[in-house]
């Protein structure tokens, strides 16, 4: 599959680490390397419109098959315009295959070679994934970016367990391979194999053998301690080839995404920054505010000084109000607050790669949040 209007630039590795700065081009404009991705699991960044979205520096959005399969349904978002054209997203999306999300989510479970059977966390209707029919209805979505079909296990993990899951999702991967049919969306390959080196390595070469757009390293911040998680990915990209984007999934924190970056990685998701938001936790530089602690209450300064987001035109003091109160502001305004500030450490990040300063780059941000 050549994909017309798709195009992965490498512009500079920075000299002191493996961090990368590249572009990836689509036909809805270019996605700035490296990237965050906010996570719209419904087909909405959770409390975020679209145009608020964009103003935090958002450049392309997550959405789940998973999710979106079983409300409203793929034909039903299809008849309405595809997920672009139903949640009002111009920008660059891209949908994770479900592999991930049938695993954490759905009741009563059961993988075959054929695919994942499993009930409904919302009504308990029986309902069954392949990787051909995650394919499918990721077209049907007609998202940019689609993930192949994978078997994710939790860590720690008899070793059995995780080379099996990792050698079904290189069959199921082969199988999305085969299945997809559109030439106006990428596919990435999903690298799984535990915190073993040598299965990681392998499973990378098998899906380099079969040729994705990118690849992306699965099965990683699932129960690990995150030094592990550095390890592993020493051991996988390196087994990845320079002239494809990389794509880490489901990480995390901003420690997580600077000490990724600085291994090698691209593009990254989370739900921390709105999860955490609708929470009262917001991030900074330095580090993580509480924001229903009492010691916010007559606090006038915003949550960080220097930060353009609707959220930093208040005092510490209101925002501590509103959740305290349960207004929906809140959750709101801590949301848009967080990806502003996961979107300025990666914008950041990018400067620093370009400026051949990396590592300095790194060790300020750790400080910070350490302080
Ligand atoms: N596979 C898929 N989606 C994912 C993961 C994975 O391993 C993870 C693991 N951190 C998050 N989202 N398909
Ligand atoms: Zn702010």
């Amino acid at each position: 599959m050549a994909s017309s209007g798709f195009r992965f630039e490498l512009m500079h590795t920075d000299t002191g680490s493996n961090a990368r700065r590249g572009r990836l081009h689509t036909p809805r404009g270019s996605v700035e390397l490296p990237t965050f991705m906010p996570v719209g699991t419904l087909g909405t960044v959770k409390g975020v419109d679209v145009d608020r979205l964009r103003s935090t520096g958002s450049q392309i959005v997550l959405g789940n098959t998973y999710h979106l399969a079983l409300r409203p349904g793929a034909d039903v978002v299809a008849s309405l315009g595809g997920l672009h054209e139903f949640m009002g997203w111009s920008g660059p999306i891209l949908t994770d295959s479900g592999g991930f999300q049938v695993f954490s989510l759905a009741d009563r479970v059961k993988v075959t070679e054929s695919g994942v059977s499993f009930r409904s966390h919302i009504d308990g209707s029986p309902l069954e994934i392949t990787p051909e029919r995650s394919i499918a209805i990721q077209e049907l979505l007609g998202s940019d970016f689609a993930m192949a079909f994978d078997h994710v296990v939790a860590l720690p993990n008899k070793r059995e367990v995780i080379a099996d899951a990792t050698w079904r999702s290189v069959r199921w991967a082969e199988r999305c391979r085969q299945a997809a049919q559109r030439n106006d969306q990428m596919l990435l390959g999903i690298v799984q194999g535990g915190l073993d080196p040598r299965l990681r390595q392998d499973c990378a070469k098998a899906l380099v053998a079969l040729d994705f757009q990118g690849y992306a390293i699965g099965g990683l911040s699932v129960g690990e301690p995150p030094p592990e998680m550095y390890a592993t990915l020493e051991a996988t990209i390196p087994a990845l080839p320079a002239d494809r984007p990389r794509y880490l999934m489901g990480v995390g924190r901003p420690e997580d995404l600077v000490e990724s970056m600085a291994r090698g990685v691209d593009m990254f998701d989370c739900v921390m920054p709105t999860r955490n938001g609708r929470n009262a936790l917001a991030f900074t530089d330095r580090g993580t505010i509480r924001l229903r602690n009492a010691q916010h209450e007559r606090d006038s300064s915003p949550l960080e000084a220097d930060c353009p987001c609707p959220a930093c035109q208040h005092s510490r003091g209101y925002l501590r109000h509103l959740f305290q109160a349960k207004e929906m502001l809140g959750p709101i305004l801590t949301s848009i607050h967080n990806i502003t500030y996961y979107q300025r450490l990666m914008a950041e990040a990018r400067l620093a790669i370009e400026s051949d300063a990396f590592d300095e780059f790194r060790r300020a941000k750790l400080a910070g949040w350490e302080a």
